[in-house]
């Protein structure tokens, strides 16, 4: 049976859960169980199960998932609204490029904390389209049907549409001339169904390829390009002047090495690649989609559903995501975005 279990008693420890496990309920969700009201426990459904209960961490703790794929830790016992020390950033640093994602839990933290916190990785990017961004913190990315007013958008409302292209996979600026390093991603409101964020783990996608396809690929570019990914969602407002001189298009190797840990990995961002350089669109089109079609598979993923305070922060060197798709009509989905401008790609090729 799979169940909904509330308000208990005296609250949950590790020993209810052991006696949840022996019971008729299977347990697919109970993280986070130590930071909210004592006492609630949300077993939910469709998810996978997760296989051990924390207590809550009183330092930092990165834990990596518990999944098996090595994609993804929680980062527990900081507060990301304080200002972090040196060794804690180093730390948070190097767990989000061995981990890719990063998962704090229980944060609930300001715009300006985020826009904080996320300037110690590096210099922020502002997004392109202006409509998207907030207007308080320009290096805010609004990714939400909901206005800054509270308003709930209809479904073809412009900034509502935009909202597709993050429904396909992509990796965050792959359009720019020196696209994204990675990103922090808060949630604030969330959905209950559908808009879990999933996130393709391209150096292993890499690692495991044929050698000959491995020899295909490294010396080849692409072409990407921001306007690529607004038609392929269909009539969006055209960009003004200025917007549009921001966004080139550009060409980027398909095989980068990552500055940091010195892997290799496809950069493969589907929704805004027009073609391969030097290939025929039937046959780029081909070669992409054998790619992303070996890239997709379920033991490359990380499939992140959210639960209020998580914040997560993710590495654009070495991942795709795409944000699964929602009921827009019905529910509201706020999240925030700062984006963590990065270096010019160095390619594998000879
Ligand atoms: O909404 C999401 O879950 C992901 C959105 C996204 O792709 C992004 O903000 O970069
Ligand atoms: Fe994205």
């Amino acid at each position: 049976m799979i169940g909904i279990v509330r308000s208990f008693a005296g609250g949950i420890n590790v020993n209810t859960i052991k006696a949840l496990e022996r019971s008729s309920v299977v347990i697919q969700e109970a993280k986070n169980y130590a930071c909210r009201t004592p006492g609630v426990l949300l077993i939910n459904c469709d998810l996978v199960e997760y296989p051990s209960v924390w207590e809550y961490a009183m330092s930092l703790e990165i834990r990596p998932n518990p999944y098996g794929n090595h994609l993804s830790a929680e980062v527990r016992g900081i507060d990301l609204a304080h200002t972090l020390d040196p060794e804690t950033i180093r730390t948070i640093h190097d767990a989000w490029v061995d981990y890719k994602v990063l998962i704090f839990v229980d944060q609930h933290i300001s715009d300006a904390q985020q826009v904080e916190f996320t300037r110690r990785f590096g210099a922020l990017e502002e997004f392109p389209m202006k409509a998207v961004r907030s207007d308080a913190h320009n290096e805010i990315f609004r990714v939400s049907n909901v206005d800054t007013q509270g308003q709930h958008l209809p479904a073809e409302h412009n900034t509502v549409r935009y909202l597709h292209v993050t429904q396909k996979w992509h990796i965050d600026s792959s359009y720019r001339e020196i696209p994204s390093k990675g990103a922090v991603f808060r949630g604030i409101e969330l959905t209950r169904h559908g808009g879990e964020t999933w996130f393709c783990d391209l150096e292993q996608v890499y690692e495991d390829l044929p050698a000959a396809m491995r020899k295909r690929v490294d010396p080849l570019r692409a072409v990407h390009d921001f306007e690529v990914s607004r038609r392929a969602v269909g009539n969006l407002t055209p960009l003004s002047a200025e917007e549009k001189a921001a966004v080139p298009v550009v060409e980027h190797p398909l095989v980068r090495v990552h500055p940091v840990s010195g892997r290799r990995s496809l950069f493969l961002s589907p929704v805004h690649m027009s073609h391969i350089v030097g290939m025929s669109i039937a046959d780029s089109s081909m070669l992409l989609g054998e790619l992303i079609d070996l890239a997709v598979q379920d033991k490359y993923l990380y499939k992140h559903r959210w639960w209020p305070g998580d914040v997560l922060m993710w590495d654009n060197r070495s991942l795709m995501h795409w944000a699964q798709p929602f009921d827009e009509g019905v529910l509201r989905r706020v999240m925030h975005r700062t984006t963590l401008a990065g270096e010019r790609i160095a390619s594998a090729g000879p």
